[in-house]
């Protein structure tokens, strides 16, 4: 464990009750420590507890968002306050360092993931088809990406017939599921949605700032532990992944949106249940050279890992995440797909700009 103590002063301005008595000026020092532990996997996690005027402010800000957006209707939106965040995080993979401070202008984004129904609706009106149920490049229908287990284990596989509709694979339906989130929608069925809305996609540093709450910096949507009280605060998977016995969260996959407890900005979700598409390409330069406000994302795509195929970022985590497959619930963890591919994990929830 190590620490460091960073000091910082705030200023009392006294005046005598006369006032005829000159102005005094005290300077306070306090300390705001700052904090770095490994964690059973050895990463290394990275807090700080902010001083006491800055905890005020965020106390005064989330209650000032919470009165907002109790007496907005909102269409199921919640408004995310201008203000500022360090992105990113030094505990999980490389690509979610450096940490780099971002100023946000405010914004609406969806309270909860898009849901099965909410897709019906829009392509009962529209008639749009998705991409996993359209013929490939070659000329048959490829399907989206399917978890299945099997003797050998668990693995992903490419199914033709899953999709939005039999979302685990042909066998499988939505009847009964309209308030589970929608998957098997690729970047571009996300982006047609939420133009469809009048929305748009969230801006990868939009979807962090509004997963943390506005909170000081945690390693998770909720705070500090894990599992606060013994109590799994987001759909993610504990045990082996593809391993038998009841899922210790109640969900062996989505589960419905809003079963899960609020972020402080009053959203669901933000962390586990499934990934959500955002705006931007993913790139792994991007953090070092990033735009201080509302950075609008990379103009193109680069992933050193598979150069020449443009992703785009995704973020949250799923059902399927846990701590042995890189905690992807974590507010700065960040998952890359080409705009074309879908899965069973694979969701999205829709922003809108204040104007
Ligand atoms: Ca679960």
């Amino acid at each position: 464990m190590q620490t460091f103590l960073q000091p910082f002063h705030e200023e009392f301005r006294l005046t005598g009750l006369s006032g005829l008595q000159p102005r005094v000026v005290v300077r306070r020092p306090y300390l705001s420590v700052r904090t770095r532990l490994h964690d059973s996997l050895g990463r290394l996690n990275d807090f700080i507890w902010a001083n006491p005027r800055e905890a005020q402010r965020i106390k005064r800000e989330r209650e000032q968002t919470r009165a907002l957006n109790s007496q907005s209707a909102g269409g199921g939106m919640v408004w995310i306050p201008t203000g500022k965040m360090t992105m990113g995080g030094i505990a999980g993979a490389p690509d979610e360092a450096p940490m780099h401070d971002v100023r946000l202008s405010g914004f609406w984004i969806d309270r909860e993931e898009v849901t099965n129904e909410q897709f019906a609706r829009f392509v009962k009106e529209t008639t749009y088809v998705t991409r996993a149920e359209k013929p490939g490049v070659s000329g048959v229908v490829e399907g989206g990406w399917i978890f299945v287990v099997v003797d050998s284990g668990a693995l992903w596989k490419q199914e033709p017939g899953a999709n939005w509709r039999h979302p685990d694979g042909p066998g499988s339906s939505i009847a009964g599921r309209e308030k589970e989130p929608v998957v098997q929608v690729c970047w571009d069925d996300a982006v047609a949605f939420a133009q469809w809305a009048g929305k748009r996609l969230p801006t990868e540093a939009e979807w962090e700032y509004a997963a943390r709450g506005g909170a000081m910096h945690m390693p998770y949507v909720w705070g500090r532990d894990l599992t606060p009280g013994g109590r799994w605060y987001a759909n993610a998977w504990q045990g082996p992944i593809g391993g038998k016995g009841p899922p210790v969260d109640g969900f062996a996959g989505r589960a419905p949106v809003g079963t899960f407890r609020l972020n402080d900005y009053g959203l669901h979700d933000m962390a586990g249940n499934v990934w959500e598409w955002t705006a931007d390409w993913y790139s792994t330069e991007y953090y070092k050279k990033t735009v201080r406000k509302d950075p609008p994302g990379p103009p193109e795509s680069l992933d050193p890992d598979e150069p020449g195929v443009p992703k785009r970022v995704a973020r949250g985590g799923s059902y399927l995440s846990s701590e042995t497959n890189g905690a992807g619930y974590r507010p700065s963890a960040r998952k890359k797909a080409p705009p074309a591919f879908a899965s069973s994990e694979l969701g999205f929830r829709c922003a809108r700009s204040a104007k």
